[in-house]
């Protein structure tokens, strides 16, 4: 066990690494389906599914709702100072990351560094603590999927960041981004987040939106300069998410995102990172928002997560729905798979799972349903039956009129005498419930 911790204490004593065992296993404490090395198609199951681990949840949040104090102990906050509950945070994470065997971590600045008085003393703190996580990521192999700044938190972003009304808090929103993108880059991070949290308005009465979205992007266009400027060669994400905790986010779903980006020139260097929940929240299914990002080329990023579709709000709770994760999988597989990106677990432990195994439960139950997602997908086009069906679906388009249509040699006038000549047609079935027995049959056929 001691092989996989770097710090100077244990803080999961009673749990190793943890290992495939396959479906019949009885011990919780293994891979049931997730196998790294495993081949799938042309990759291994660990370079398809590049899992992270969102930092925030496993490592910060403990349990707080509104209606109730902490109830998830986190022996890493004893420390002399914040300085020292971070660090030992950190050596707990790392043991975490190494035990579960997830290649890559994601996390915002406030979640690995304390908030100084200053701006220039938050920064400080932040770049004490990038020594120490470059340090631990050289010992341990894990690497960072991306990073980020946490502009939503203190209570000066009440009425946004870069949206802000006050040039003021812009510009201190900028002290925390550009500290973020320095660290990101620093510690070789493949990806940069923005998840505008509080971009957004509560009440049209005291909100010009014209003026909030240009800054906004203004905002993200000199962010993205400084990074290039400075040597970033990864991907920046914006994260869509249509409400919480505004009434209304600039960023609201895929399609919104990329008419924003196109719009304000954003287009070459930014990708979505999509949310499951954020996209239950937009009423949209999440392999829709997917599916949007990839034939747009627009994808990037995900954060593997499920909602509560009778609560209505973002409860970030581990995923565990195979159905789900395979039409995820095939969307992403539409996309080309990951390159910068990855799965990252922006989920939670519920309030009241307070054993210490219990973090690793969790991620092994969401690390296992992807990878059962990944076979289907695999599935799905190995077999080719669905495929093949979508695409003989749109056959009519291959040739003859059909393919004029497409290539724009039909005017109006034209396509209207070709649906004089055709008359009665259109009666072909869409077999929707033939095409999901057969993806039940994938399933059920594990
Ligand atoms: C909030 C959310 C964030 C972002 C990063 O709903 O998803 O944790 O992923 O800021
Ligand atoms: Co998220």
């Amino acid at each position: 066990m001691a092989d996989y911790f770097i710090g100077n204490k244990e803080y999961f004593p009673k749990i190793g690494k943890i290992k495939y065992e396959g479906p019949k296993s009885d011990n919780p404490l293994s891979f049931k389906y997730y196998d790294p090395e495993k081949k799938v198609g042309k990759k291994k199951m660990k370079d398809h599914l590049r899992f992270a681990v969102a930092y925030w949840h496993s490592f910060c949040a403990d349990g707080t709702d509104p209606f109730g104090s902490a109830t998830i102990p986190h022996p890493w906050n004893e420390g002399k100072n914040p300085i020292e509950k971070a660090e030992n945070k950190m050596d707990a994470a790392f043991e975490f990351f190494t035990k579960l065997g997830a290649e890559y971590y994601a996390f915002h600045d406030r979640d690995i560094a304390p908030e100084g008085d200053t701006p220039a003393e938050s920064e400080a703190n932040l770049k004490l603590l990038v020594k120490k996580a470059k340090k631990l990521q050289k010992a341990t192999g894990v690497k960072l999927l991306w990073g980020t700044a946490n502009v939503f938190t203190n209570p000066r972003f009440m009425n946004g960041a870069a949206t802000n009304p006050e040039f003021g808090v812009v510009a201190l929103a900028a002290t925390q981004v550009k500290a973020a993108i320095d660290a990101t880059i620093e510690l070789g991070g493949q990806g940069y987040t923005f998840w505008g949290g509080r971009e957004g308005y509560m009440s049209l009465l005291n909100t010009d939106i014209k003026k909030e979205k240009d800054h906004l992007a203004k905002f993200l266009t000199i962010s993205r300069d400084y990074a290039r400027k400075n040597g970033f060669k990864g991907a920046f994400y914006i994260e869509p998410k249509p409400m919480e905790p505004t009434k209304h986010q600039y960023d609201f779903d895929v399609e919104t995102v990329i008419g924003f980006l196109r719009h304000y020139g954003l287009d070459k260097d930014f990708r979505v990172n999509i949310e499951a929940n954020h996209a239950e929240l937009a009423n949209h299914d999440f392999a829709h928002e997917l599916e949007t990002a990839a034939v747009s080329g627009f994808f990037g990023s995900v954060d593997a997560n499920r909602g509560e579709p009778r609560n209505g709000w973002d409860t970030d709770q581990f995923p565990n729905n195979y159905y789900e994760a395979a039409l995820a999988m095939l969307s992403i597989f539409k996309a080309g798979g990951f390159t910068t990106g990855g799965l990252n677990f922006d989920s939670k432990l519920r309030r009241n799972s307070i054993d210490p195994a219990d973090l690793f439960l969790a991620h092994i139950g969401g690390m296992d349903t992807f990878a059962v997602g990944l076979e289907i997908a695999q599935r799905i086009i190995d077999d080719g039956k669905i495929p093949s069906f979508v695409k003989s679906r749109y056959k009519s388009f291959n040739s003859g009129d059909g393919a004029k249509f497409e290539k724009g040699e039909l005017t109006l006038d034209a396509l209207a005498a070709l649906g004089t000549k055709y008359g009665k047609t259109g009666h072909t079935s869409g077999k929707q419930e033939y095409l999901e027995n057969v993806l039940n049959q994938y399933l059920l056929g594990l």
